[in-house]
């Protein structure tokens, strides 16, 4: 055979074996628009049969353009309606603002008070037509509007008549991305970042689009490209460079870039001699830069701060406060609209108080002294992202100061990649939860969205579990996480299962059949999660620094509240915190009807109690059992839920594409594996303290706790290790 047919065959048979394109590996999201059957086919074809885009045309409504044709062309199963310049028939959809679109300005709607990026989508009467309009005061307002639109499609909603509007309750909706210059993200399991630094700004991979599209999907508008833990090097010109190209890219979706300012940046690429935040020299440096990156990115939305935690430089190296060092930020970014983030994640490199206790304590007195345009970042719990943690005690402690909500959606300590577990209740447990700060009804969720102490700035933000893996956020399920994060950030009293339910439709399908057990398994499979790995308000029991298995044998090392053993307690007497009076009195940084609950032993809830209280093993719980049999239950509980989950997903093939389904099956196995270790090796631990028997029909550890305390892993993604780091 001649070399140029051998080769043209031999391309042939490669094609061939290629799976298709349109495999469902993952990487649409939930925005796969694949068509929709049957009579709902009928309805929903008729209702959509052109789309009328805005006169004045702007790059924003040129992506609703684009998202309704794709959106719809996917979903009738058909071309993509035309477009056209006015309504025609029945069944147009016209979209824009009274500004772009003479005919929107025409209807007079009511656009008030929906702000910035709200919208209203309307079944209305044009011309003898039935149409629906999308309209909102801003065009980023009107995208958000169209996968809404798409959404209710997607879902199977019914689309007549509609009578929708809806507004964002938090104003910064961010995605923090724990991602390093050389593409290693700290706490990521889903492949390196994104962000392919050496090839921008020449190079736009695809991907920042698609990114920006998922994320205004569901109204995320603000996007942190660097590790709180950061270098200055994303400060240089260079680099600033390679943000405005991301920025470009981003904006017309709404979605605006931040950066983690590196507080020693003016001595590291500055030339100064300090970073002190009173110096003059230092101030004019941040307010220099400031400008440097707002002439290349007008709508740059300023930095994100770690300043004195776990070893980042900051201004008490200068014995100024946390407001000394926020302010001087702040005023840099203030003349171009910027704001600061600062986290209120510290912890003294020397206090041997109580960790819980330290950000209030650092806090609570500069409350008030914050400048406007600063957003004090608080984790959900006091400690770090547990599987379960009480409220952080900040939360309604600071009413003269915005506070921004952050939780992780990154499962650092989770289970990492392969674990299912649905954050959403995590998420909804901690914004419901009830500070009490001006009596009963003070949610977090009030404290977050401004509603309670009255502030206009406010903000939320996830710490990004997204990726360069195909699927985005290595499963298929943490993909769910993304979604529930931005939809509780447009609405953060939304409930955590409806947004399960309409993500299982867009994700995977609308078969009832289908859809009912799994949003069942998604909703128990964070108290699964709880209970094999620490149950009963424990915390903080995984393996030392990779955070991969349990480890709650882990103790000494450079600082003890990085130990295991500092936050479980565990000796002949019993077990747990005590952070009452008679401990660390943790619990009076809540409001007094709260912190009266957590003491009192008959009031508090059982999935708390060891977070506050050291008790006997056999003390008696309300359900009758011995503190350590409960504990042994609970364990047990967890990983019998996993093993329903994976029977619930057995019995549910055939039901999605084959290639989804199988990855999913094979992680479920792996989860059930590690959440029996995650018991045995607890167990095994803590009867060394109890000596005592495990409740009858338990069984007992599959290997004595010496195997435990011996397993290795020394390259657990999300971590660099330190030379010489052993493991454990
Ligand atoms: O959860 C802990 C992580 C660190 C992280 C830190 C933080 C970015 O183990 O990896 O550092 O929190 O939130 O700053």
């Amino acid at each position: 055979m001649p070399m140029r047919a051998f080769i043209r065959l031999a391309l042939l048979t490669l094609a061939v074996l290629r799976p298709a394109a349109h495999a469902e590996d993952g990487y649409d999201l939930w925005l796969r628009y694949r068509p929709v059957q049957g009579d709902l086919l009928t309805a929903y074809r008729a209702a959509a049969t052109e789309i009328v885009p805005p006169g004045t045309s702007s790059p924003t409504s040129a992506i609703v353009s684009t998202e309704l044709s794709r959106g719809l062309g996917g979903l009738l199963g058909s071309a993509a309606p035309p477009a056209v310049p006015a309504p025609t028939r029945d069944g147009s959809i016209v979209f824009g603002t009274p500004v772009s679109s003479p005919l929107i300005a025409r209807l007079h709607l009511n656009l008030k008070g929906l702000g910035d990026d709200g919208y209203v989508i309307r079944s209305a009467s044009f011309a003898g037509h039935h149409i629906t309009v999308i309209a909102a005061p801003h065009d980023v307002g009107v995208l958000y509007g169209a996968f809404h639109f798409l959404r209710l499609l997607q879902t199977h909603r019914p689309l007549e008549p509609l009578e929708l509007s809806s507004a964002p309750r938090i104003r910064h909706r961010v995605l923090d991305h724990w991602d390093n210059l050389d593409r290693t993200i700290e706490r990521g399991y889903a492949g390196e970042s994104i962000w392919d630094w050496q090839k921008l700004p020449d190079y736009l991979d695809p991907r920042y689009t698609d990114y920006a599209r998922a994320c205004a999907s569901v109204g995320i508008n603000g996007t942190v490209l660097n590790n709180v833990n950061a270098s200055a090097i994303s400060l240089t010109p260079p680099y600033l460079r390679k943000l405005a190209a991301l920025a470009d890219v981003f904006r017309p979706y709404g979605l605006h870039v931040y950066l983690s300012a590196r507080f020693s940046a003016p001595i590291e690429i500055g030339g100064l001699k300090t970073a002190d935040p009173l110096d003059p020299a230092v101030r004019a440096w941040w307010r220099a830069k400031s400008d440097e990156i707002y002439t290349l990115i007008p709508d740059f939305g300023g930095f994100l701060v770690k300043a004195n935690s776990e070893g980042q430089p900051g201004p008490q190296d200068y014995s100024r406060t946390h407001a000394d060092g926020a302010n001087m930020l702040a005023d840099a970014v203030a003349p171009h609209g910027g704001i600061v983030m600062w986290r209120a994640f510290v912890y003294s490199q020397e206090q041997p108080d109580d960790r819980a206790k330290q950000a209030y304590d650092e806090f609570v007195p500069l409350d008030g002294k914050f400048r406007d345009n600063v957003i004090l970042q608080v984790k959900n719990g006091p400690i770090d992202f547990q599987p379960r943690e009480p409220f952080h005690p900040l939360f309604g402690a600071m009413p003269r100061t915005p506070l921004m909500l952050e939780v992780q959606i990154t499962k650092e300590y989770l289970g990492m990649a392969t674990h299912l577990v649905y954050l959403g209740p995590l998420f909804e447990e901690t914004l419901r939860a009830d500070t009490y700060a001006r009596g009963k009804g003070s949610s977090v969720a009030k404290v977050t969205d401004g509603s309670l102490f009255g502030h206009p700035r406010t903000g939320i933000a996830g710490v990004a579990n997204i990726g360069s893996d195909r699927d985005w956020t290595g499963s298929h399920f943490n993909q769910a996480n993304w979604y529930v994060f931005g939809r509780l950030a447009w609405d953060p009293l939304q409930s955590s299962r409806d947004i399960a339910d309409e993500w299982v439709r867009m994700t995977f399908s609308n078969d009832p059949a289908f859809v009912a057990p799994v949003v069942g398994m998604m909703m128990s499979s964070r108290e699964a999660a709880v209970d094999y790995m620490t149950p009963l308000g424990l915390a903080h029991q995984m393996a030392r620094t990779t955070h991969y298995g349990p480890g709650p044998w882990v103790s000494g090392g450079p600082r003890a509240d990085w130990t295991s053993v500092y936050f479980n307690r565990a000796d002949a007497q019993g077990i747990g915190f005590d952070r009452t009076a008679t401990g660390s009195n943790a619990v009076v940084q809540y409001a007094p009807p709260v912190a009266a609950k957590f003491t009192d032993l008959k009031r508090i809830p059982d999935n708390l109690l060891l977070w506050f209280h050291h008790l006997p093993w056999d003390y008696k719980m309300r359900s009758g059992h011995t503190l350590w049999d409960e504990l042994v239950i609970h364990y047990s509980d967890g990983v019998r839920t996993v093993g329903d989950m994976r029977r619930t997903w057995a019995s549910l093939a055939g039901k999605i594409d084959s290639h989804r389904y199988a990855q999913v099956s094979t992680f479920l196995e792996i989860q059930e594996k590690e959440a029996r270790w995650w018991r045995d090796a607890s167990i095994a631990y803590f009867q060394t303290f109890s000596h005592q028997p495990l409740p009858a029909g338990f069984s007992p550890p599959e290997h004595d706790l010496h195997y435990y305390e011996t397993l290795c892993f020394p390259y657990v993604p999300g971590h660099s290790p330190l030379p010489g780091e052993k493991c454990q």
